[in-house]
């Protein structure tokens, strides 16, 4: 039985990030690590910075990341690509031209006779009001027609500038460490939404970059990814057990 493989949150691309082209190859690396071993791999948000397609041009770069994922999918390898608040604007390009399954929601999924609720985890349970707001824009769809009816050379650099700008938000430019069981917004959505879905064994998010790996109760496991700017966790599911790993360079070896 293959593994299913879980991660989040590269940022590939971002101005905030000085080292963009180590972390570029090294996530490269892990999937050509994983490719033989790979029934799936669900990206779970933001592996760009800012994604965003016009009709007849992408953004530059990441084409070792498009390449390799390109390579997995013709291989056979199930690749599924969620939007995270990042990269919401793709219309078709991953699809078509690397072959991925794009996820504009959040999805239940039976994978090995197991139920998973996957979602980047924007939007879910954050009682922010501001940016309730900005994300119904960003999803709108006159507000992506009029994004891409500036040219590229503005409308590419206003996303890039606003991306690292949420990126130095704060000081080291990393997210706030763990609120704790009671405060965590993801943790307080996952309750109430398992009230009414008590069938699922997993869920899983990225967006926060913290990683988290909680027993909600005898049947039911939370996790959240880490991410892959600093700290290079992933999930894996191997039909039986599910293990939060870590990768370190020269020692998954295919
Ligand atoms: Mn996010």
């Amino acid at each position: 039985m293959k593994n299913i493989y879980f991660l989040s949150d590269a940022h590939l691309g971002s101005l905030a990030i000085e080292h963009k082209r180590t972390q570029e190859r090294r996530l490269v690396r892990f999937l050509d690590s994983i490719k033989h071993k790979a029934a799936a791999i669900y990206l779970l948000g933001d592996m760009f910075d800012f994604w965003n397609e016009y009709r007849y041009v992408v953004p530059k770069g990441y084409t070792r990341f498009l390449g390799k994922l390109s390579e997995l999918t013709d291989m056979g390898v199930e690749v599924h690509f969620f939007t995270g608040n990042h990269d919401i604007w793709t219309y078709g390009y991953l699809e078509q031209e690397c072959g991925l399954i794009v996820h504009k929601k959040p999805l239940t999924t039976e994978i090995y006779g197991k139920l998973f609720y996957l979602a980047h985890g924007d939007g879910l349970g954050d009682p922010d009001n501001n940016y309730k707001i900005l994300r119904k824009m960003f999803h709108n769809r006159t507000c992506q027609q009029l994004l891409n009816a500036i040219h590229p050379r503005w409308g590419m650099w206003l996303g890039l500038t606003w991306a690292k700008h949420s990126r130095l938000k704060r000081a080291d430019g990393k997210e706030p460490p763990y609120m704790g069981e009671d405060r965590e917004y993801l943790v307080n959505y996952t309750k109430e939404y398992m009230k009414e879905h008590p069938d699922i064994d997993f869920f899983i998010y990225g967006h926060r970059h913290i990683e988290l790996d909680l027993m909600l109760n005898r049947k039911t496991r939370m996790m959240i990814l880490g991410d892959w700017i600093w700290q290079f966790t992933y999930a894996v599911f191997d039909g039986e057990h599910m293990f939060l790993e870590q990768y370190v360079e020269g020692e998954s070896q295919p």
